[in-house]
């Protein structure tokens, strides 16, 4: 990282890519990952590289209902891991949630090398490694989930999700926070709150968002997640990446 210069003109593009790379160097990005962050890429360059105003919006609601929650839990997969390890252990202690590695393709040997990244950016409790419930109408390796942890969770975060994966989950009553570029991808589509946002300043944001939130009381929380209107976000974003065309 220290090789890419910071006035660069996509400077946090060349980040991303060179933490992916070193993500599965690493044995924690699978690489699918590596096309998974390029076609997300290529959206970040239509929006300007940039937190359009309608991601901050869904930012600062997904952080109100983080807060909210009973139980939240933030999902972690092998880009997700790469790119923002330590900010989201930052944003589970912001809104007092649970952290749960959730591989697409998963594998005993990047579950354990993604958890250990984790604890290596400060997380004291990986959650995931146990698998002892499932996703209902989901095929076996996908379903797995902890009992204790996605399973009982009132809130997710999902980040970069499968469509198939975010449907299942929405239909286990769920309320889905995605961070997706694409906003016609299936997991934004089925989202109760669609952020559209590279992962690198959208989780930074919502635990400003947060902390910012944190003396709130209860019925201000209530009326900022009443207000979002989910459709209105993903139009926002699919009219700027017209207009970036
Ligand atoms: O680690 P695993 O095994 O769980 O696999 C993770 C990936 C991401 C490889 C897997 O879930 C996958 O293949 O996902 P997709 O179907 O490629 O979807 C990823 C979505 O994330 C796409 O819609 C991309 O546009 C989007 N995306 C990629 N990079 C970013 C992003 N969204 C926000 N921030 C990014 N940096």
């Amino acid at each position: 990282e220290d090789e890419i210069p910071e006035d660069h003109p996509r400077y946090q593009d060349l980040l991303t890519r060179h933490r992916i790379e070193k993500g599965v160097e690493k044995g924690i990005t699978h690489l699918q990952g590596m096309h998974a962050e390029g076609r997300g890429s290529a959206f970040d360059y239509l929006l300007g590289e940039e937190t359009i105003p309608s991601a901050d919006a869904a930012e600062r609601v997904a952080a109100a209902h983080l807060l909210l929650a009973d139980h939240p839990v933030l999902s972690i997969n092998g880009n997700v891991a790469a790119l923002v390890p330590g900010e989201m252990v930052d944003l589970a202690e912001a809104v007092d949630a649970d952290l749960e590695v959730n591989l697409f393709n998963r594998t005993p040997e990047r579950m354990q090398a993604i958890a250990d990244h984790l604890r290596e950016h400060g997380a004291t409790n990986v959650k995931g490694l146990e698998a002892d419930a499932r996703i209902p109408n989901l095929d076996h390796q996908r379903a797995k989930v902890d009992e204790a942890g996605i399973y009982a969770a009132d809130v997710v975060l999902v980040p970069l999700e499968d469509g198939d994966r975010a449907e299942a989950l929405e239909e286990m009553g769920k309320t889905e926070l995605v961070i997706d570029l694409n906003p016609l991808s299936r997991s934004p589509q089925v989202a109760e709150v669609p952020i559209v946002d590279n992962i690198i300043r959208a989780v930074p944001n919502m635990t400003d968002h947060a902390l910012e939130l944190a003396d709130a009381d209860e019925s201000e929380l209530r009326k900022i997640v009443a207000s979002f209107d989910r459709e209105a976000a993903l139009e926002a974003a699919e009219e700027r990446i017209r207009r970036g065309l």
